[in-house]
């Protein structure tokens, strides 16, 4: 990884806020229903299967937190989690949101393209892309929402337990370089493993870093 920019400190703060309690909020399915923008956010978003829910379980070290926003209904909507009373995970549908809308599905990605756009609170959004397949045309889309959106993201691999070490090195250069020239994208990537941890430590500290610093 490309990273030893957080400190133990800061490691340990992360840590900390996310053992402290993590409750489901809710899921609003109109731009009208969203919770105050009252405290920080930061939202996850990617395609269905990419590992969304097991990186919110690992990164709030909960087995099933999740599973609210992966029941049927549930993944059409915007789901709210708070941690520690102090931030809140977003979890966001899968990429509906970037596409034109011509699906049935339509109410709900412009609801997810709404939250995008008007949301003061919303400090980054996670960009999840599989690990073993790197940045595709197909996340063009949701990459172009985002920088039109102009709200800073972050793109964070997942399941690199899947790959070699030295493989997911070279995603992880890959992706950079591909993100490099986009106006809203964060410049650093993570690669993450929800089975293994691997990380996660420094997912909650991004988390912290975009919600506080
Ligand atoms: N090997 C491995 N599998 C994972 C990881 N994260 C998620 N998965 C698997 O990928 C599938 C989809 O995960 P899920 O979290 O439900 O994805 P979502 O649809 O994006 O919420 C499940 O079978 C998970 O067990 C990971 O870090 N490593
Ligand atoms: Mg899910």
């Amino acid at each position: 990884m490309t990273d030893a920019v957080f400190d133990a400190e800061e490691l340990e703060a992360a840590r900390v806020l996310f053992a402290h309690p993590v409750r489901f909020l809710m899921g609003a399915v109109a731009i009208s229903g969203l919770p105050d923008p009252d405290l920080p956010e930061v939202a996850f978003a990617g395609r269905s299967n990419v590992g969304k829910s097991s990186l919110i379980n690992a990164v709030t070290g909960r087995k099933d937190l999740a599973r609210a926003s992966n029941e049927p209904g549930r993944t059409r909507e915007v789901n709210f989690f708070v941690a520690d009373e102090k931030l809140r995970l977003v979890d966001l549908p899968g990429y509906g949101w970037a596409r034109a809308s011509k699906s049935v599905a339509r109410k709900f990605q412009n609801l997810g393209r709404d939250y995008l756009r008007g949301r003061p609170n919303l400090k980054r959004v996670y960009l999840l892309i599989d690990a073993r397949h790197g940045l595709k045309d197909v996340d063009k889309e949701a990459l172009d929402a985002l920088d039109v959106a102009a709200v800073s993201y972050q793109i964070v691999l997942t399941k690199a337990d899947k790959l070699r070490a030295a493989e997911v090195e070279k995603v992880v250069a890959e992706t950079l370089q591909k993100v490099s020239k986009r106006p809203a994208a964060f410049p650093r990537v993570l690669a993450t493993s929800s089975e293994k941890g691997t990380g996660i430590p420094e997912l909650r500290a991004e988390i912290l870093a975009a919600c506080f610093a």
